[in-house]
């Protein structure tokens, strides 16, 4: 707190931010009086504004909300009933040390794990600390996958060998026609500054398009055409889209030529050539439910409407075979040029990076030569911030190891989705570790993962659970020991925004820490005492290393400037372009893949010799599809996004519950003949479980779906149906061969509970 930010009648503007894992990452001015947030107000300065959204607009009733966590807390009850006593820090702290020094003794470093959640995205504070205390101790069993973008990641690397293939935003402005493919940037937040730039598009008249099975807030706002796709289908309708593309000869010859690999054998998979079938708009129209007219128009005017830009969100990805959606956008970008030009769009990560340049993709030729060649990963010393389980781990089965980035291929990893049969099942199931203990932090894991009735069997089955929250959620109450922790406001932290965009926050600690709550950093220092950690991090006061997390980032030219305001926006000659060197001057620049080139044809998919890992995109079904037997039982797709009034589920406050009530939506025909009238309690179920939910009867989604967005919070009744309607009572615990998580491929069937609300517990 400056004395410069003294306003008037003791009203102190402090200048800090919100940095939820929400696609965002915003400026937030705290008005403080008397100890206390009165308000809050957001950027107004210099262009681009990193505007707040609704929920950080509304953030007061996060941090005074009586539902904070105040002190720590020991289970009295069964695991799960969420009977707790209050007990001192000294209490709780001595007994998670305690625990934590005999499982280490009893078994070994492995029996730990550490679920590290999303909670908080400053650089300092929720996980990092205590990843590096756990490092320090030495060791505990990680995860590998994210749930956002496991499949886009991966088709991401397998096509240019880099996540970083999205443009500078402020570039679509250049593009003819945008395709929102999945993505819904009006209310699920990527970046502050896209719904302006896609506005403005709109404005200049560039036509946008958006391919989802709902009629979302991009859509209506946004687009001039919404095509409602079947869920999981969308691999199909790129591929036909190829076909008529190669058909009517609207190729990039000259492209694929200079820039790719594996274009012959991809016509050969379209064309019919490989296996009998040819991938006409008519066979995609039998899949996707979209008329072939409609795929056909949309091939060719993406094919001649030059520069285009086809943006495959990450929805479509977080399905069971989710990087052939991804693999397929990325090749139909390729196909038609437009890679690595303004107006244009790679999709597959979308990651870009301004600013650092040493992490834009575009090595000279012999810097990776030899990339190929690594067999395993090399590491030489043990680091403060390597875990010593997995040190010099071998990789897994189906890892990209070999084109170095992407995920952590340590054999010693566990899937995320398959956390629960690990405790389940342990070494003799074949999962590296037997786990004992987890510690879980910034993570509501029970509510946001597949199969949410598996998770509870599995967390009861643990030694010992400790949960590091700001509130009860329905994963604390399946602690041992619950440790309240502060929020943003509470502490100071830098943030890097989500996809690298030009700019940095400050958060300056607006008030002190409320109740007995802690942050991260203290909670691990106390413990790193208890468990005689010495040394790096732990050692160091918070500005000391806000100072050192800062110094690598040579674009923030004046600290003290980005600390006073709150951000620092770093100033960017033209937008950033993925590729642009490999495409502009090919002699110098290759892509960063195993051939140099992008590959249609992926020689390190090829050596897996995996038919569900096919080395050119492939249009699969599964089990949970529309064409499954199980649809006899369970006919309709559940969907189950992300939505305006939370991120995942946090931010659920009550002032967010008036923007949008969580409530199914459903289609008029799909509830027109289950006798559905708009606002009844309807059951969802599947084999996984059941929950209740009023239903919203609506036009804005396609029949056959169902969408129950994620991160309600699950609120059994005695015979374990879910009033508070989480999607993850019915999603999978599975993972795709590339690590996607099928949280949009699940089955289920809809009927009538009751016409009066209340009946919820009945
Ligand atoms: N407001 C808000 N913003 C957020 C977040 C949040 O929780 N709240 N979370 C942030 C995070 S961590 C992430 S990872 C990103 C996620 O970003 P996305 O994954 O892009 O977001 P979703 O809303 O899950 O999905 C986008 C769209 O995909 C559609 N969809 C689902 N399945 C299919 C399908 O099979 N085919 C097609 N064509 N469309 C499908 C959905 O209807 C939805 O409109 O969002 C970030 N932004
Ligand atoms: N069905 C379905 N499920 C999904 C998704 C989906 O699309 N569909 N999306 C998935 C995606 S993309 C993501 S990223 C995950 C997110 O899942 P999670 O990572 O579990 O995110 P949240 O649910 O927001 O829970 C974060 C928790 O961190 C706490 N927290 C906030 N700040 C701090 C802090 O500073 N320290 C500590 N210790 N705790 C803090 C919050 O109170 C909250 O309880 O959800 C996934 N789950
Ligand atoms: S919730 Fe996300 S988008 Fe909203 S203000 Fe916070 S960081 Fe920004
Ligand atoms: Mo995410």
């Amino acid at each position: 707190m400056t004395e410069e930010n003294i306003n008037n009648n003791e009203t102190k503007i402090i200048n800090t931010a919100c940095c939820h894992d929400c696609g965002g990452r915003c400026v937030l001015k705290a008005h403080v009086k008397n100890g206390r947030i009165i308000r809050f107000e957001t950027d107004h300065d210099e262009e681009p504004q990193l505007r707040a959204c609704l929920r950080g607009r509304a953030y007061r009733q996060r941090v005074y909300s009586d539902d904070r966590l105040k002190y720590p807390m020991r289970r009295t009850g069964e695991r799960g009933e969420g009977k707790f006593e209050r007990i001192s820090w000294e209490e709780a702290l001595d007994s998670v040390a305690e625990k934590l020094k005999l499982i280490k003794e009893k078994y070994d470093n492995s029996s730990i794990l550490f679920v590290a959640g999303s909670g908080n995205q400053g650089m300092l504070h929720g996980v990092t600390s205590v990843g590096l205390m756990l490092n320090q101790f030495g060791g505990y069993t990680r995860m590998w996958g994210a749930p956002s973008y496991e499949g886009a990641l991966f088709a991401s690397m397998a096509t240019y060998g880099t996540i970083m293939s999205g443009n500078s935003r402020e570039d679509l402005l250049n593009s003819k026609l945008i395709i929102m493919w999945g993505w819904n940037p009006a209310s699920t937040i990527w970046d502050p500054g896209t719904p302006l730039i896609l506005s403005k598009a709109r404005e200049k008249g560039v036509k946008i398009v958006a391919v989802d099975p709902i009629f979302t807030d991009s859509a209506a706002v946004l687009a001039s055409e919404w095509i409602p796709i079947r869920p999981n289908t969308d691999t199909a309708m790129l591929i036909a889209m190829a076909y008529v593309i190669i058909k009517e000869n609207l190729l990039d010859r000259d492209f694929i030529e200079k820039y790719t690999i594996g274009f012959d054998e991809y016509e050969s998979y379209v064309m019919g050539k490989e296996d009998g079938v040819e991938k006409t708009p008519q066979w995609a129209e039998s899949i996707t439910n979209v008329p072939s007219k409609l795929i056909e128009n949309l091939a060719r005017e993406y094919a001649t409407k030059k520069p285009a830009a086809l943006i495959a969100g990450w929805g479509p990805a977080r399905t069971m075979f989710g990087e052939q959606f991804a693999r397929a956008a990325a090749v139909l970008t390729a196909i038609t040029g437009n890679i690595g030009i303004n107006g244009g769009y790679a999709s597959g990560f979308m990651r870009a990076y301004y600013s650092r340049e040493t992490i834009i993709p575009g090595k000279k030729k012999q810097e990776h030569a030899d990339g190929a060649k690594i067999e395993k990963p090399k590491i030489k010393k043990l680091r403060p911030q390597d875990n010593p389980v997995d040190f010099n781990a071998l990789p897994r089965k189906n890892t990209l190891f070999k084109l170095r980035g992407g995920t952590n291929p340590a054999k010693t990893r566990i899937h995320y989705n398959d956390y629960y049969d690990a405790i389940l099942q342990g070494r003799e199931g074949g999962f590296p570790a037997d786990i004992k203990l987890a510690y879980i932090v910034a993570s509501n894991r029970l509510n946001q993962y597949g199969n949410l009735n598996k998770g509870i069997k599995a967390l009861k089955a643990l030694d010992f659970v400790i949960v590091q929250d700001q509130f009860m959620t329905p994963t604390a109450k399946f602690a041992d020991i619950v440790l309240p922790v502060n929020t943003f406001m509470e502490r100071n932290d830098i943030a890097v925004p989500w996809l690298g965009s030009p700019y940095y926050l400050y958060l300056n600690k607006a008030i002190e820490p409320l109740y007995e709550s802690k942050s991260d950093l203290e909670i691990s220092k106390e413990l790193a005492k208890r468990l005689g950690i010495k040394g790096g991090l732990l050692d160091m006061e918070e500005e000391q290393i806000l100072k050192m997390l800062a110094a690598p980032r040579k674009d923030i030219k004046n600290f003290n400037k980005m600390k006073r305001d709150g951000y620092y926006k770093v100033k960017v000659d033209e937008p950033f372009i993925a590729f642009k060197k490999q495409v502009e001057d090919p002699e110098k620049y290759e892509f960063p893949t195993s051939s140099g080139k992008i590959e249609i044809y992926c020689e390190a998919l090829a050596e897996m010799e995996n038919p569900l890992i096919p080395p050119i995109p492939k249009y699969l079904s599964h089990d949970e599809n529309y064409d499954s037997p199980k649809t006899s039982k369970y006919p309709l797709q559940l969907i189950t996004p992300h939505n305006k009034r939370r991120t995942h589920s946090s931010l659920n406050m009550p002032w967010l519950e008036e923007v949008e009530a969580h409530e199914a939506w459903i289609s008029t025909v799909d509830a027109t003949s289950r006798e559905i009238n708009n606002g009844d309690l309807i059951d969802v179920f599947n084999d996984r479980g059941r929950i209740r939910i009023p239903a919203k009867v609506t036009e804005r989604i396609m029949p056959g779906v169902i969408c129950v967005y994620q991160g309600a919070w699950y609120n059994p009744t005695e015979n374990g149906v879910d009033r508070g309607g989480c999607a993850n009572v019915l999603t999978n615990d599975g993972y795709s061969p590339g690590g996607a998580f099928p949280m949009n491929s699940s089955l289920v069937q809809v009927e009538l509970h009751s016409k009066k609300r209340e009946d919820a517990n009945k």
